[in-house]
């Protein structure tokens, strides 16, 4: 493989580019490479992507320290299509109890908001936003959550939704796989799962979604 650019401060880099296969190969150069479980490989976007059928299908990244994170950004392309019956549907998530440990990036069922939930021992915070994802099409969701700074927030493509200051700290159980369409739910095409270890900048986000959706433009 080629060298290439690499963001700083990303620790998971799955752009699932690979044509075949059930490893999700990390371009971040932390080597958290991912295994694939049900979820299928197909053209979109003009390029390889993941799709979740909504029926037995995850991914999951194997624990690691790097991900045991108090300053961190999570960004990710996709178009759901269709999100379970009920609950909070997990899109992406670290080993979460309610109202105990870990954080997720989550759809209420069904359809009808994007949240970001992290719980410690006693109580949860959320970040959110309401809307029917399955009929938004291509999203660029970026949530930032920083201890240091003492702040949590989520954006919907460049425009910032929700903020809270200042947070409750998630607690963190004792590892960290990170799971992908974990409760098996989500009928979702995946372009993209970033997660850094800072805080992007607004101008990041701004630039990234340009650059990901002047992409997205060109090949659709
Ligand atoms: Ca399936």
């Amino acid at each position: 493989m080629s060298p290439f650019w690499r963001p700083r401060g990303c620790v998971l880099w799955l752009d699932f580019l690979e044509p075949s296969g059930n490893v999700a190969y990390d371009k971040s150069g932390y080597g958290n490479h991912g295994t694939i479980y049900g979820a299928r490989r197909v053209r979109t976007l003009g390029r390889w992507g993941l799709e979740f059928d909504g029926i037995d299908d995850h991914a999951k990244v194997p624990d690691s320290d790097v991900f045991n994170m108090s300053d961190f950004t999570i960004q990710v392309l996709l178009n759901v299509k269709a999100v379970g019956d009920t609950g909070w549907q997990l899109f992406l998530n670290i080993p979460f109890s309610f109202k105990t440990y870990g954080w997720m990036l989550a759809f209420t069922a069904p359809g009808t908001e994007v949240i970001f939930v992290w719980a410690y021992d006693g109580g949860y915070e959320y970040v959110h936003w309401r809307e029917d994802v399955t009929k938004a099409g291509w999203l660029l969701i970026t949530v930032r959550y920083s201890e240091s700074e003492e702040f949590a927030d989520i954006w919907r493509n460049t425009e910032k939704k929700m903020e809270r200051s200042p947070i409750t700290p998630y607690a963190r159980p004792s590892t960290f796989p990170i799971y992908i369409d974990g409760g098996q739910t989500i009928n979702a095409d995946v372009a993209l799962v970033r997660i850094y270890k800072r805080v992007l900048t607004p101008r990041e986000i701004k630039a990234n979604c340009e650059y990901f959706f002047g992409r997205v433009r060109r090949e659709m």
